[in-house]
């Protein structure tokens, strides 16, 4: 059964393949007009395919219902698949240059005979992208700007999507009769926030039907290696995958060493060997071969055997964790059910999908006791931010929503308010004084150099009203670098303010870096894990947070929201 999501990415990537073949405009907005009604469709969807009533709702063809039926049965579409094989290949990759939509890459193709990242990169060089209609010289150089980065980056995948491609690999390799364990080990087990390739471990005894399963998955593009212990594939959108079968007795020192980092690895292996033991992904052998090696039956004896107690993953950079597991000092990492509710979030008043009630009573589903919306500020005006009056008019409805006692979630108003160019703030004092949480961002002005924009930041720290601190960097993993900014001076700023800097759980921010958060716990820095979710399913994201926060060493105590509503509000200073 494929998921609401990804039913509305086959649509949206219909209207594309279309509007590259120059189909009507009429029909192309079809295909975008149903994805975006059901990436906010709050109804259950089998309900609405068995009863008949998806066809009722405005926008919604009859063409587009069997679509949308036969993608969620079937997860594919012949439709999809043919127009897809109609195109040429490398379109798809042009289209994903930033700056080029469909209507250009078609004029690219049709005029230039664009057919491939190599081609484009050819026309640009010989400026014939500057002279067509429509691009310019300015274009033709972000074109290009577009490519290096391209190449920069596409060798890694950020963490979610990764994730998203593993899991059914991963099941069906623990579904397979000859499998007795099976794990994704890798930056993936690690939670990196991006992930150059997969990493499946397997124990079995006969590995040549697993290893035939394996490069016969249907999501596979390529086969670089189909051996009986190791196997590599290519899969679909480019992200490779190695897969070896280790006997059982092995399974747990292949899936330490295959979990890294090779940093964390290098560093137990040098105590192992202080012990008289030698350490690989086999398993120990004792040095002068007169004591017998231990072994493992889980990963907790993998650490035992040298003294310590199970280190989890996401703590295994070589960062000082294997010292602290010996003194038995390893933080109790906070996770997902410590999490009682989530600020940070947008409704249909600015940018969001979904309204208020509809976020709120999402939020309840999570089991979460407050749930906090800060919609833009009238100066993110492309994000339909809201002016004072406006705001006004939230606050009022969120008053009445949280006295008409519909949900048992307590809504909070808040605003994610824009940080000017000076540091003042987008809305006065008294305004803000009004709200139960202020959470302050740059949306603009990302080419200031460190010192200003550092000094921006930090001016809107120092507002008594800001209790948080949004996406502090602006980074979005392989696409947008983090903005010029002095992070160990705002990090004392907010410690010597008692401003929290906010760790945003989207995906493709999750910023600030977890690299940071050890210090700024150290100096008293609290976080909140903020969604910053545009839609129901956003909320979600809290759980990329949590990974982050837990890759940071943070505790439940260095998290502001996984704290009870009281205890909540009084920190916010409010009722
Ligand atoms: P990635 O794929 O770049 O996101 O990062 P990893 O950590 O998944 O790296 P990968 O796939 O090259 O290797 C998986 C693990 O195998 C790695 O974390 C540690 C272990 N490993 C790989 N090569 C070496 C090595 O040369 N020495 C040691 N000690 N361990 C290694
Ligand atoms: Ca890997
Ligand atoms: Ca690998
Ligand atoms: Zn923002």
């Amino acid at each position: 059964m494929m998921e609401k999501s990804a039913i509305a990415s086959v649509l949206d990537e219909i209207a594309t393949l279309l509007e590259l073949t120059g189909e009507n405009p009429f029909k192309i907005r079809a295909y975008s007009n149903g994805a975006r009604i059901l990436e906010t469709l709050t109804e259950d969807l089998d309900e609405l395919i068995k009863t008949d009533k998806l066809a009722e709702i405005p926008g919604m063809g009859e063409a587009l219902v069997d679509k949308i039926t036969t993608l969620r049965r079937d997860g594919i579409l012949p439709f999809h698949q043919k127009l897809k094989a109609s195109i040429p290949a490398g379109l798809l990759e042009v289209i994903q240059i930033p700056g080029l939509g469909p209507k250009k890459v078609r004029a690219l193709w049709v005029q230039l005979q664009v057919e491939s990242i190599e081609k484009l990169k050819e026309v640009c060089d010989s400026g014939q992208v500057a002279e067509l209609k429509g691009f310019g010289a300015k274009t033709q150089t972000n074109i290009l700007e577009g490519i290096k980065n391209r190449i920069a980056y596409g060798k890694r995948h950020r963490w979610a999507d990764a994730a998203e491609i593993a899991a059914p690999i991963l099941a069906g390799l623990k579904n397979l009769p000859q499998v007795k364990l099976a794990e994704s080990a890798g930056s993936l087990r690690r939670s990196r926030e991006t992930v150059g390739d997969l990493d499946f471990l397997v124990a079995s005894s006969e590995p040549k039907p697993i290893m035939d399963w394996f490069v016969n998955y249907p999501g596979v593009k390529e086969v670089s290696a189909h051996g009986e212990t190791k196997s590599s594939v290519r899969l679909e959108n480019g992200i490779q995958a190695d897969l070896r079968v280790v006997p059982e007795e092995q399974f747990y020192f292949a899936l330490h060493h295959f979990t890294g980092s090779k940093e964390h690895n290098v560093a137990m292996r040098q105590r192992a060997l202080s012990q008289g033991l030698s350490m690989s992904e086999w398993g120990f052998k004792s040095v002068d071969e007169k004591q017998k090696a231990p072994g493992a039956k889980n990963e907790e004896e993998v650490f035992k055997a040298l003294g310590l107690k199970w280190i989890p993953p996401e703590l295994r950079e070589g960062a000082g964790e294997i010292e602290e597991s010996e003194k038995n000092n390893l933080p109790k990492l906070v996770a997902f059910e410590d999490i009682k509710g989530v600020f940070h979030n947008h409704t249909t008043a600015s940018d969001g999908d979904h309204t208020l009630e509809q976020m709120a009573a999402a939020a309840e589903k999570f089991g979460w006791s407050y749930l906090g919306i800060s919609d833009h500020s009238k100066s993110s005006f492309q994000a339909r931010g809201l002016d004072e009056s406006r705001l006004a008019q939230q606050i009022e409805e969120i008053n009445k929503l949280n006295q008409s006692g519909k949900f048992k979630v307590r809504v909070l108003s808040g605003s994610e308010v824009d940080i000017m160019r000076d540091g003042s703030l987008d809305f006065t004092d008294e305004v803000l004084g009004k709200l139960d949480f202020v959470v302050a961002s740059v949306h603009n002005l990302f080419t200031l150099n460190k010192e200003e924009q550092t000094k921006r930041i930090i001016k809107a720290i120092e507002n008594e009203h800001v209790d948080m601190v949004g996406h502090l960097t602006g980074r979005l993993l392989n696409k947008r670098e983090p903005y010029e900014v002095d992070i160990a001076k705002v990090i004392d700023a907010a410690a010597a303010n008692d401003t929290i800097i906010e760790l945003n759980a989207n995906p493709w921010r999750l910023d600030l870096d977890w690299r940071w958060w050890r210090r700024a716990s150290e100096k008293g820095v609290l976080t909140s894990i903020n969604p910053d979710a545009h839609d129901i399913e956003q909320l979600g994201f809290a759980a990329h947070g949590v990974r982050i926060a837990r890759k940071g060493w943070l505790t439940k105590e260095n998290v502001l929201n996984t704290r009870s509503l009281p205890e909540v509000l009084k920190w916010l200073g409010r009722q």
